[in-house]
């Protein structure tokens, strides 16, 4: 192989390589949800309340659960998960691609007042 061809594969393969690289440079959007301490729940994007979200795009909801006396329900289409459960505290994350529809979450031991849903479409 001529040294010309060795370095036209050479720029070849670095242009692959930046291509690969790009989709793992996008890291799924926080999606931040809280519950407790006292008869609170929230769930924001960029500090402001959830009110819609994009189907088919991966949110990472990362849930931060205050207290024992609750938990962290998320209730739609093709989506029934506990995310924090009563009995613990502290934080966990689940990356999940939604669809399109009304998605609730709530806390189940107070979902009378502990409440709030957004939409997906
Ligand atoms: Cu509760």
């Amino acid at each position: 192989m001529s040294r010309k061809s060795l370095s036209l594969l050479a720029a070849v393969l670095a242009t692959s390589a930046l291509v690969v690289a790009a989709p793992a440079a996008a890291a799924p959007v926080k999606v931040a949800g809280t519950v407790g301490p006292g008869h609170t729940i929230t769930l924001k994007l960029g500090g402001k309340k959830v009110t819609k979200l994009k189907a088919g795009t991966a949110y990472r909801f990362v849930v931060s659960d205050r207290s024992e006396d609750h938990d962290f329900r998320l209730v739609g289409p093709g989506v029934n998960r506990v995310i924090t459960g009563e009995e613990f505290t502290g934080t966990k994350s689940v990356v999940l691609k939604l669809k399109k529809g009304a998605y609730r979450f709530f806390c189940a031991p107070h979902a009378d007042d502990m409440r709030g849903g957004f939409k997906v479409g």
